[in-house]
């Protein structure tokens, strides 16, 4: 086929002109604006970003002398992508921050059309609840808080604890599908024992009746690092390392065998010591937190190179179609999140393995 031929400087004008015509009338013409629109690949706005807990650390300190969880309803500072700024965003569709909630503190009752999960980063002994049960947080748990559940969040014990959290704001808001209430106690009163949730789906096994109390969300509140960590250690003495992930398991909705929560798909993995990983990328743009070791990432997309040197507690951001390389001298484990169920849901997700 051959190439048009280009316009004269007369169409150029022409063209011009009808496009200033029409936009009173809120028209617009596509072939200006086709190649961004369909991209030939993902073209992420978000840029790689990395968070060093020690750096970060103070200005919590320095947020819990300035303002308690009551007054603030949620003690946050938010991880901005470097390039959203101001839009409370780590990548286009998913919300990260780190919340500090000191000793006697209430985080008080809420709840909205967002789902959030919790990856406990420091201290132990702080609760969150969901709906009248509460459970205590130890580092490397994960928690979820299903969409449009009641929670509110304590310090009951004498040390600062701190989490992450993962929630898809950006994606509710984009689908102007947001509501929230303010409960009417500050803290909702415990109605099930500590554990419940875990003690009936827990072990691989469901209660013969009734429905998921959650709906598309897993009905398992706290996935422990006690199990998780034994998970990735089991797997690592009985099946092959894999070259570009190290040994890596997603978290399950024991119901589906889906992601625990509908937008978002939590992971974590093991790199073994000595750990030189290929290249990959995906879709579906990720949230890094470092719970144990140190390591590196070498992530690369259109804005060239990067690479985060990680220790425990840091944060990181892959954004979608970059590509990543884990590296480990020493041993790590990684825990992560991304909107891949979206993804799966439209039947877009893709991933690319570099060898
Ligand atoms: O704990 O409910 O980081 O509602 C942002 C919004 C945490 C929470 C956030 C929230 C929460």
């Amino acid at each position: 086929m051959n190439a048009p031929s280009s316009p004269t400087e007369h169409q150029v004008l022409q063209r011009q002109q009808l496009y200033q015509e029409m936009s009173p009338l809120n028209l617009t013409p596509l072939w200006e604006v086709l190649h961004a629109l369909v991209p030939v690949q993902p073209k992420s706005p978000c840029v790689p970003a990395y968070w060093n807990y020690d750096q970060v650390r103070p200005f919590l300190q320095r947020a819990g002398e300035l303002i308690s969880a009551e007054e603030a309803v949620r003690r946050v500072l938010i991880l901005e992508n470097p390039a959203l700024r101001g839009k409370s965003a780590i990548t286009q569709s998913l919300y990260a921050g780190l919340q500090l909630i000191l000793p006697t503190e209430v985080a008080p009752s809420h709840r909205h059309t967002q789902s959030a999960l919790r990856f406990i980063v420091e201290g132990q002994g702080a609760y969150t609840a969901v709906d009248g049960e509460r459970t205590t947080m130890r580092p490397g748990d994960f928690i979820i808080t299903p969409s449009w559940t009641w929670h509110d969040h304590g310090n009951e014990v004498n040390e600062p604890v701190v989490w992450l959290d993962g929630l898809d704001i950006p994606m509710i808001s984009f689908l102007d599908a947001g509501f929230a209430e303010n409960g009417s106690a500050k803290s909702q009163s415990v109605t099930q024992p500590e554990g419940s949730s875990f003690a009936s789906y827990g072990h691989n096994m469901a209660p013969v009746r009734g429905d998921a109390p959650f709906g598309q969300t897993s009905p398992i509140f706290n996935y422990p690092y006690e199990k998780s960590r034994e998970a990735l250690h089991q797997m690592e003495q009985h099946t092959a390392i894999d070259p570009w992930d190290g040994f890596k398991l997603r978290f399950i909705n024991p119901l589906s065998g889906g992601a625990p929560m509908p937008t978002i798909q939590p992971f974590m993995q093991r790199l073994p010591a000595g750990f030189d990983g290929k290249a990959w990328r995906q879709t579906d743009g990720a949230v890094y937190s470092v719970v144990e070791g140190k390591g590196s990432a070498h992530v690369s997309g259109p804005e060239g190179m990067v690479r985060f040197d990680f220790s425990a507690r840091d944060h990181f951001v892959v954004p979608s179609w970059h590509t990543l390389q884990l590296q480990s001298a020493t041993g790590c484990v990684l825990f992560s999140f991304s909107d891949r169920p979206v993804h799966q849901a439209l039947g877009i997700h893709r991933e690319e393995r570099i060898s």
